[in-house]
Formats: C-alpha cells, sequence, structure tokens
C-alpha cells in the first residue's frame, strides 16, 4: 500500500522538475526590433557592424534572419540584457544557430554567458564572464566547440576536442549543464559529448596523489631479468679480433733488405665471437615494478555545485581572434535560447533549425547549380570567341604575307624617308 503514494510523490517531483522556464529567447523576427534589445560595445571605436540578413541562401526567407557579421577582420562585440538568474538546481540549456555561409577562414561563432554586472557598453574580449560556448574555426588546425567555464575567477577549457561543423549550412549548437555536474554539448540535436564536468574539466585539484612519505624500499628488487651466476665463459671464447691474412702471399719482387721483413696485412678474424656475456635468466629475487602509492590530496576539497552560478544577465558575442586578427565575416547568429528544460530545447530546434535546413540546403545547391551552368556558358563562350579569332587568322594569313611584302617595301621606304629626315630634326 505504500507505493501508491511513493509513485505520486515520484509523479509530483517530477512534474516540479519539468517546470520549463525560458530564461531569454531571441529569433529577431521583429525587424528593426532587435537594435533597441541588443547593445553594442564602445570598448573599441572600429568594431564591425552586424547587420540583420537570412544571408545569399536559407530555408525561409523571414525566419532565417539572424545577427550577421559584415566586415570583414575586425572586432564584432555586442550584448543582450535579460532578467537575472541563477542556475542553482536546475538544468541550464543554451542554444543558438551558426551560418558560416561565407566558407569561413578564420573566426568564432561563440556566444558568452556574463554575470548581470557587465558593462554592456565596455565589453570586450577580457570582460568576466561565466560560460563560454560555439564553434571556433581557425584554418585547418582549429575547428572546436569552445566549452568554457568560469570557475572561481578562472576559466577552465574542457579537455576533450570537440569537432565543430565547418561547412556553410546553418547548425544548431546546444550547451545543457545539469546540477548534478553533468553536461552534454549537441550538434544539429544529435549528441556530441558528455559526462562529468569535475572529469572533463580541472576545475579542482587531482582526488588523489602519489604519498610523499613513501619511498620505494632500498632491497627492493625490480630487475625482471638478471644474468646466469652459474654461466661461465667457455675457454676457446677468446680469439683475436684481426689476425694476418692466411691468404696473403709475399710479392717475388719484395727484398728482405732493400723492404724490409715482409708482414702479411691484417683482416678480421672470422672466429672472433666478440665480448662474452653471460645468458639472462628469469630473476628468482623480482618483486615486480614498485607502485607509487597514493593517499587522498589534502589540497582536493569536493564541490558538488560546479555547475552554479549565481548571476547569470548578459549574453554577448564577443568575437575575435588572438593571433591573426582576422575574422571574414558572413557568420550569421540566429534563434537563441537560454532555458532549464532540454526538451523544450530540442522542440524548438526542431521547429527552427530542422524544419529550414533541407530548403536551405536546396537553395545553395540550386545556387551552385546556376554558378555552374554559368561557367559553363562563359567557358563555351571563350572557346567559341577563341575559335573564331584562329578562324579568321587562317583566312588572313595569305593576306599578311601579301601585307608584309608590302609592309617590308613600305618600311625600306620609310628608311628612306627617315634618312632624309634625320638632318632636318638634328637641325631642329
Ligand atoms: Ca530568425
Amino acid at each position: 500500500m505504500t507505493s501508491l503514494p511513493l509513485l505520486l510523490l515520484a509523479v509530483s517531483a517530477a512534474s516540479v522538475l519539468a517546470e520549463s522556464t525560458v530564461y531569454w529567447r531571441e529569433q529577431f523576427d521583429d525587424g528593426d526590433a532587435w537594435t533597441s534589445r541588443w547593445v553594442e560595445s564602445k570598448h573599441k571605436t572600429d568594431y564591425g557592424k552586424f547587420v540583420l540578413s537570412a544571408g545569399k541562401f536559407y530555408g525561409d526567407t523571414e525566419k532565417d534572419k539572424g545577427l550577421q557579421t559584415s566586415q570583414d577582420a575586425r572586432f564584432f562585440a555586442m550584448s543582450s540584457r535579460f532578467d537575472d538568474f541563477s542556475n542553482k538546481g536546475q538544468p541550464l540549456v543554451i542554444q543558438f544557430t551558426v551560418k558560416h555561409e561565407q566558407n569561413i577562414d578564420c573566426g568564432g561563432g561563440y556566444i558568452k554567458l556574463f554575470p548581470s554586472d557587465l558593462n554592456q557598453e565596455d565589453m570586450h574580449g577580457d570582460s568576466t564572464y561565466n560560460i563560454m560556448f560555439g564553434p571556433d574555426i581557425c584554418g585547418p588546425g582549429t575547428k572546436k566547440v569552445h566549452v568554457i567555464f568560469n570557475y572561481k575567477g578562472k576559466n577552465h577549457l574542457i579537455n576533450k576536442d570537440i569537432r565543430c561543423k565547418d561547412d556553410e549550412y546553418t547548425h544548431l549548437y546546444t550547451l545543457i549543464v545539469n546540477p548534478d555536474n553533468t553536461y552534454e554539448v549537441k550538434i544539429d540535436n544529435k549528441k556530441v559529448e558528455s559526462g562529468s564536468l569535475e572529469d572533463d574539466w580541472d576545475f579542482l585539484p587531482p582526488k588523489k596523489i602519489k604519498d610523499p612519505e613513501a619511498k620505494k624500499p632500498e632491497d627492493w628488487d625490480d630487475r625482471e631479468k638478471i644474468p646466469d651466476p652459474d654461466d661461465k665463459k667457455p675457454e676457446d671464447w677468446d680469439k683475436p679480433e684481426n689476425i694476418p691474412d692466411p691468404d696473403a702471399k709475399k710479392p717475388d719482387d719484395w727484398d728482405d733488405e732493400m723492404d724490409g721483413e715482409w708482414e702479411p696485412p691484417m683482416v678480421t678474424n672470422p672466429d672472433y665471437r666478440g665480448e662474452w656475456k653471460p645468458k639472462e635468466i628469469d630473476n628468482p629475487a623480482y618483486k615486480g615494478k614498485w607502485i607509487h602509492p597514493e593517499i587522498d590530496n589534502p589540497e582536493y576539497t569536493a564541490d558538488s555545485e560546479i555547475y552554479k552560478y549565481d548571476s547569470i544577465g548578459v549574453i554577448g558575442l564577443d568575437l575575435w581572434q588572438m593571433k591573426i586578427v582576422i575574422i571574414n565575416s558572413g557568420t550569421i547568429f540566429d534563434n537563441f535560447l537560454i532555458t532549464n528544460d532540454p526538451n523544450l530545447a530540442e522542440e524548438v530546434g526542431n521547429e527552427s533549425w530542422d524544419k529550414t535546413r533541407d530548403a536551405e540546403k536546396k537553395m545553395k545547391e540550386k545556387q551552385e547549380e546556376e554558378e555552374r551552368k554559368n561557367r559553363e556558358e562563359e567557358d563555351k563562350k571563350k572557346r567559341e570567341d577563341a575559335k573564331e579569332a584562329v578562324d579568321e587568322e587562317e583566312e588572313d594569313e595569305d593576306e599578311e604575307e601579301e601585307e608584309e611584302r608590302e609592309e617590308d617595301e613600305e618600311e625600306e621606304e620609310e628608311d628612306e624617308e627617315e634618312g632624309t629626315e634625320s638632318p632636318l630634326k638634328d637641325e631642329l
């Protein structure tokens, strides 16, 4: 009889957990109104501009409008504020779409979540943030998804390598951080990585360390093999390394008096066996490899709330590259969602990203097909023009020969003229 109340309790607990909250959502579906919600940083004077655009190809001309970086080789810094919240005791889901339609060479596609005390007008690369998440591409070497957490004032990068998408289509990126200190990263609504915060980031010092007190005992024999003490060098082992060549003969014209006593040249001794070593046998005293015993690290303190941020209040696009300072523009950010409900995020992803991606792909393929046709036509025209030119040349050849003769004659005449002209010129 006790099972029913327990079941009810479980159901109500589940329904409490399932209560979903959307902290912030941005889809850029109200024209220019986004400009009142986003604040451009004034930390630098030459930030690149974001514009509202669905890009060159898209699934839906209106819905696929998002924030697009519009100038090459710039830094971009813009942010949007929402009601301050803490993710204490709740999952935290950050989701957005990124489209590098420009076939990106080097540039970030990540977001930063800031505490609400961020001064948006002064947001810059070193502004303290809680979480940085999203794709980062720079050349063929860097194509990864960043998941960086600020823990007790220090930024920690994930220890795992999560590869990001590097094509020109829209992709959905989702980070879920759970109150049991686990996480999940999804791309296009599919899990690409998951695990425990403690295992996959170096937030805490190691749980165990090698015991500094423990030392390998001096009589610990860790030699697996030893030379056989009973093995003895055979009596006939030692032979000289080089011997006089037995085949050498004293030359007939050798004169002992003149040339001195003849000695044969030395050659390598085929019977030479090198240095003798006793054979190796298993060491009867072998105790195995010594393993340094470990103890609990006194520096380690467990933290059940690694995941937790007391204040989350601003989302920012702060894109920059430290090394080459070039971001090639064209990236479109859209469908931002911050919620406590992973299921809702999945549904929103399906409703937004999944619904338009096929149409987006088709449009791009159609454009590529048209471009290909145009190129072919141009090439064809070029070839035809070239052919015409050749035909004309052939036709002209006979005439040209004629002309050449005439030209020669003319030149001769000219030379004569020049001959008469030059003194005149000198005088002038
Ligand atoms: Ca949109």
